[in-house]
């Protein structure tokens, strides 16, 4: 009744207070700064690699992303509040080892990637390619480097406001909250139903990230495949495919060059492992310890190859994910059995 409405409204001011825009300085430097070419980032290539970035080079990039797609033009996305978004953005993800912007730019790069070598842009139109990229930049904000198991064992307050999907919900709230603070509206220009329409496209996409539904989302894909889907109009089809086409990006780490590949897992495991460290902390659980290259192989072929096998089936320009998971497969398997 009353009660928990009351409780459960306590909850949301705490889990939706706080949180940082741009400063103003960081704003200005970025809007005079030259932006280097889609090019000389490397910005159409699967094989993309931040490691060697700065965090401004990541910005640019970011913006890049933007023009290149045609985005700025199209919506009349004010340059300065493009700018401020960016780092608005960046800044709104936490310093935990894998869940940081960094993954979040990774998997926007993807992708921009997917849209244009994978030729994917012309299944969508530019509602839908707005609210990618958005969705990408913003699909992790706010990270814990705990899952929602962790979050619904703990009773943690995010868990009390949203029982499924905690942490999706969680990012798409940070992402409004952002979109909604003073001069950071990228979407200040579109009309109320445009705004409504890339908005839609924006939450769906988040809340597909959420591992849990991709197995249902995979059975569904298949399923219109097998009867001949080859328009993906229409707003649940859409919504599918766009809901793949995140978790394809989500999870593209597992399908980059082995130096990058190795990288990366370690960073993954070692927030596994820190989240091993609170359970034990504050639910006595014991942490379940597997080895690397093992967990590896059960994610690639529980998880990757068979998303990769399905999009790469249907849309041929997306077989580099599909052979990069597949190599290193092979790069795990070869660790597994030296030990
Ligand atoms: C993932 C689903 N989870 C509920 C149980 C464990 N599995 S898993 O066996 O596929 C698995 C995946 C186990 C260990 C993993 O990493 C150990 C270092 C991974 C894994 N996940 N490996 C990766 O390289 C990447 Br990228 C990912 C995706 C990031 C984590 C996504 C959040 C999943 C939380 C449920
Ligand atoms: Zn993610």
């Amino acid at each position: 009744g009353a009660c928990k409405l009351m409780a459960k409204q306590s909850v949301a001011l705490d889990c939706l207070s706080y949180h940082a825009t741009a400063t103003p300085d960081d704003t200005e430097r970025l809007r005079r700064d030259e932006i280097p070419s889609s090019i000389h980032y490397n910005l159409y290539s699967y094989e993309f690699n931040d490691f060697p970035m700065t965090d401004s080079e990541t910005c640019k990039a970011t913006i890049r992303m933007f023009l290149e797609l045609d985005l700025v033009r199209k919506f009349h996305i004010p340059y300065a509040v493009l700018c401020r978004w960016v780092l608005s953005v960046k800044k709104n993800y936490r310093h935990v080892k894998y869940h940081n912007w960094r993954h979040a730019f990774n998997v926007a790069q993807t992708m921009f990637t997917v849209l244009k070598t994978g030729k994917m842009e012309q299944f969508l139109d530019d509602h839908d390619i707005l609210g990618l990229l958005v969705a990408c930049l913003c699909h992790d904000l706010d990270h814990r480097g705990t899952n929602n198991a962790f979050q619904r064992l703990t009773a943690s307050p995010l868990a009390v406001l949203y029982s499924t999907s905690t942490m999706e919900h969680h990012h798409f709230d940070q992402c409004v909250m952002i979109l909604s603070s003073e001069g950071n509206n990228i979407f200040q220009d579109l009309s109320a139903e445009d705004y409504r329409k890339v908005m839609k496209i924006v939450e769906k996409s988040i809340l597909s990230t959420d591992l849990a539904m991709y197995f249902r989302k995979r059975a569904r894909f298949i399923e219109l495949v097998e009867n001949g889907e080859i328009s993906w109009q229409g707003d649940d089809k859409k919504e599918l495919l766009c809901g793949m086409m995140m978790t394809g990006c989500d999870v593209a780490a597992i399908s980059k060059p082995w130096e990058i590949q190795h990288k990366i897992a370690k960073l993954v495991a070692d927030e596994f492992f820190d989240q091993g460290d609170l359970e034990k902390e504050q639910l006595n659980q014991k942490p379940q310890k597997d080895e690397l290259p093992k967990m590896q192989l059960s994610f690639i072929d529980e998880i990757c190859l068979p998303l990769y096998k399905v999009l790469s089936e249907t849309f041929p320009w997306l077989q580099p994910l599909y052979d990069g998971a597949s190599r290193n497969r092979q790069n795990w398997q070869d660790l597994a059995e030296k030990v």
